[in-house]
């Protein structure tokens, strides 16, 4: 054929490959050494089934799939395995928009999206695939659940949570974006609920820790996003006597400036307050409180935001000189930070000193930065300076000497310590919502909470059908009672079951592990196979998993590392956060009708051309703006790399040694090269790369050693392979009009010779008296300077001219020095 179809060759190639299944873990060939070859674990963060797969799929799959097909390629083992995170308010949410049972719109989209990312060709393991909704997997979610708990590591507390309102749910801390709902973008507000969390705050030191180490391989936003969430601050717990009351203990990071304390704030929801309050400040405090709860925690630590509270009518004794402090009770202190109190020092907090500015309460500088007095400017002064004011510390320059000092002080008289405080709270892990994994629990009046046996596992979640499944408040579950109702295991009396369901960032904490034994039915996984396979080599996925997926991922890691189930502390040994596919500058979207539909592309230009521009258009980490790209000018280009596989004339395995040495010199130099970039995920520029070896070839075959020059075979099939990884299609269907079975995937990364990869060279004549005397083998671009100065140092030449006078030098370079003597 002339032409290329690429739709003729898209169903042609994927039937076959269909039938070989290239990509199975575990089947790659040994070494040359006999030994088992090394194994490499290419990890993609799986989709949320909640419709057809879309450009930011593509992109992330393509990109991905280079390293994963490169692996290959380079002999390696590879597991590249791809499931579905498909419980949660992604698939629920638009299972009920489209009318539908979450399960059954959940598993038809799973289906749609399997179909549609074979035809995209990824080199997908598929006989590992599963999905965190099916009940064999869930189990095991279950069972880590009460392993957890057996650690004390899952506990229920009641407390003032996250409520969005539109989705009736609880969110965790990471779910709230400036005070809405991550997904819909509704107002969160705050609720008291009873609610399971993860300790995740046990392993706060270890998770910041491990970050030093993941640094070298690590996005570098990821882990200072990381760290900010961690939010380790060193400190003090200072504690003030309150007469009539128990002794209230703040946390600060400045307990220098202790004499510069003027006032005390509580926070307004904490029951500290309401503890403190006396009766007749107890109605302003309610009244106040009523305002409060309509805020966000963004909103209130905002420095803008304009400070509000009530006097609770008590003051605190500091206990460094016995002042005593009016306590306040304020919303811009937050209940669930610190110990939930602070000692306020206006002079150096601005947010302190624009309460005391609003309420007009004293300013006492204690560090003289040479600033102008904050009392007068209302200007808090935050830099180092000299301590004033301060009793012993008066006329110290040192910081570090003036904290050290006085948590001394206060360690000796027992009225505080040195402390370190973490921002990350516990891992709220509840939610009241029919689409996720049954939390295993039963409440028993007698026995309180009991674990579901082992043997009993998993607690199916019910299907429900007619039933309204939508969320209002409680759990849909919670109404189903034939469900609920149950014998308690420990007693046998009536119990009920916890009818809440699990987040699903727990579902996708452990999913990478599962992956290593899929069909394992003993546990989790299989200890030996996750010891074979994990950490994954790389993590690709989007960068909005920063934070949240990515920690509880680690936190998983650490606690089962801890059960002695892993002999690692961190899964993911590298990671590579994609950028973003947008159009015209905007990210895509259905109010701004900018949206590019992958199913029309891949229709218009197929899967190669697709997957190609998607590659070229960057550094993988950019953003991809569509209307810059051009699907059309990928495939032309494919379509001349495919030309190239026709016009070959010699025979498959014909000895390349004796081939043009100018064209085996670019197409080493291209394969080479590729090794390195790939390295560097620089897979735009081996893009560029093979597109310039593309040129080379067809000038080698139209006006150079023509198309049957070993050579041109030698380039053509190395154009095939390093195409395999990009466009598969394409790459397939010249290896096989290259005379090849195939498949391409697993050809094997061509060899280079290393000989063609030495800078070309040029022989240079040196005279002496008309008499050759010397060759010398420089560069085609040696200045005469420098070979004049290399003829006259070589030995032979200057034994030649020994005694005897140089007239003259006459050098035509490269390729002529002549010695007058
Ligand atoms: C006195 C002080 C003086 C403070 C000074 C700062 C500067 P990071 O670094 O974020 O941990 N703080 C403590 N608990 C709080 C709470 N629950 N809500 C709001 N603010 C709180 O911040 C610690 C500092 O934030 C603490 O140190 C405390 O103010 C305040 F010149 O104490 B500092």
């Amino acid at each position: 054929p002339t032409t290329y179809d690429v739709h003729a060759v898209q169903s042609k190639w994927r039937a076959v490959w269909d039938e070989l299944e290239p990509f199975r873990a575990g089947s790659a060939a040994p070494g040359p050494d006999g030994q088992p070859a090394e194994k490499r674990y290419a990890l993609t963060m799986f989709p949320y089934p909640s419709g057809d797969l879309h450009m930011g799929h593509a992109e992330v799959t393509a990109l991905h799939d280079v390293i994963a097909r490169y692996w290959w390629q380079k002999g390696y083992d590879v597991l590249n395995p791809m499931g579905w995170d498909s419980f949660g308010l992604p698939a629920e949410n638009a299972a009920f928009r489209n009318d539908e049972h979450p399960a059954t719109y959940t598993y038809a989209n799973i289906a749609t999206q399997l179909d549609s990312f074979r035809n995209y060709a990824i080199s997908f393991d598929w006989s590992r695939r599963f999905n965190t909704s099916d009940p064999e997997y869930y189990r095991w979610t279950q069972w880590l659940f009460l392993k957890f708990r057996e650690r004390g590591l899952a506990y229920r507390k009641n407390s003032p949570v996250n409520w969005c309102p539109h989705d009736q749910t609880v969110l965790a801390n990471e779910q709230v974006v400036d005070g809405r709902c991550e997904r819909c973008g509704a107002e969160v507000t705050k609720r008291e609920l009873t609610q399971w969390y993860f300790k995740i705050t046990d392993y706060a030191q270890e998770l910041l820790d491990g970050l030093d180490e993941l640094e070298a391989t690590w996005p570098a936003r990821v882990v200072t996003a990381q760290r900010n969430w961690i939010g380790r601050s060193e400190g003090a717990h200072v504690t003030f006597e309150i007469a009539g009351h128990d002794p209230v203990t703040v946390f600060t990071t400045r307990p220098d400036t202790l004499y510069g304390a003027t006032f005390m704030v509580v926070a307004a929801d904490a029951p500290l307050a309401a503890s403190l309050v006396t009766d007749e400040q107890r109605p302003a405090l309610e009244a106040y409180l009523d305002e409060v709860r309509k805020a966000s925690d963004i909103d209130r630590l905002a420095t803008d935001r304009p400070k509000s509270g009530v006097p609770l009518g008590v003051t605190a004794t500091n206990p460094v000189n016995g002042e005593q402090l009016p306590v306040w009770a304020s919303d811009y202190v937050l209940a669930d930070y610190g110990t939930g109190a602070i000692m306020a020092v206006p002079a150096h907090d601005q947010r302190d000193l624009d309460f005391a500015k609003a309420f007009d309460l004293p300013v006492r500088m204690v560090v003289d930065t040479g600033e102008d007095d904050p009392a007068a400017t209302y200007v808090a002064t935050t830099g180092d300076g000299t301590y004033v004011n301060s009793g012993p510390l008066d006329g110290l320059r040192d910081k570090a000497a003036g904290i050290r000092t006085i948590i001394e002080r206060l360690e000796a008289d027992g009225s505080g310590t040195g402390t370190v405080n973490f921002r990350l709270r516990d891992w709220l892990l509840s939610r009241q919502r029919y689409w996720g994994c049954p939390i295993p629990i039963v409440h028993c009046e007698k026995d309180g909470e009991v674990a579901v046996p082992e043997d009993q596992l998993p607690v199916l979640l019910p299907e429900l059908r007619g039933a309204d499944l939508k969320p209002q408040g409680v759990s849909p579950l919670a109404a189903a009672t034939d469900w609920v109702e149950v014998e308690c295991p420990t007693c046998g009396g009536p119990a009920t079951r916890d009818s809440d369901t699990m987040d699903t960032f727990v579902d996708s904490s452990w999913y990478f592990l599962r992956y290593c034994s899929p069909q394992y039915t003993d546990g989790p996984f299989d200890v030996e196979a996750v010891r074979q396979w994990m950490p994954a080599d790389i993590y690709v996925g989007g960068v909005e998993h920063a934070v949240l997926h990515l920690l509880y991922a680690r936190f998983f890691t650490k606690v089962l590392r801890d059960m002695g189930m892993l002999d690692f502390s961190e899964p993911f040994a590298a990671q590579l956060n994609q950028g973003q596919v947008i159009n015209e500058g905007k990210k895509m979207s259905k109010s701004l009708g900018n949206g590019v539909q992958l199913g029309s592309q891949l229709e218009e230009f197929g899967v190669d051309a697709v997957r190609l521009t998607l590659v070229f258009a960057g550094p993988p980490e950019d953003d991809i703006d569509w209307a810059d790209v051009s699907p059309g000018g990928s495939l032309r280009f494919l379509q001349r790399a495919w030309r190239l596989s026709g016009d070959v004339t010699s025979e498959p395995g014909v000895d390349v040694g004796t081939g043009d040495v100018a064209l085996r010199r670019v197409t080493a130099r291209t394969v080479h090269d590729a090794d390195e970039l790939l390295a560097s995920f620089r897979f735009n520029v081996v893009v560029a790369r093979v597109m310039e070896l593309v040129n080379a070839t067809r000038k080698a075959i139209d006006s150079g050693c023509g198309p049957a020059d070993p050579a041109v075979r030698e380039a053509v099939e190395a154009v095939a392979v390093l195409l395999s990884l990009v466009a598969p299609y394409t790459a397939e269907e010249m290896w096989s009009r290259l005379g090849h079975e195939p498949t391409v995937a697993r050809a094997g990364w061509p060899s280079v010779d290393p000989a063609l990869l030495v800078t070309e060279s040029v022989t240079a004549v040196v005279q002496v008296k008309g008499k050759v005397k010397a060759r010398l083998e420089v560069s085609p671009d040696v200045s005469a300077a420098d070979l004049e100065a290399l003829a006259l140092t070589d030995e032979a030449v200057v034994r030649a001219i020994e005694g005897q006078q140089v007239r003259r030098v006459i050098v035509r370079e490269p390729n002529l020095v002549n010695i007058v003597v």
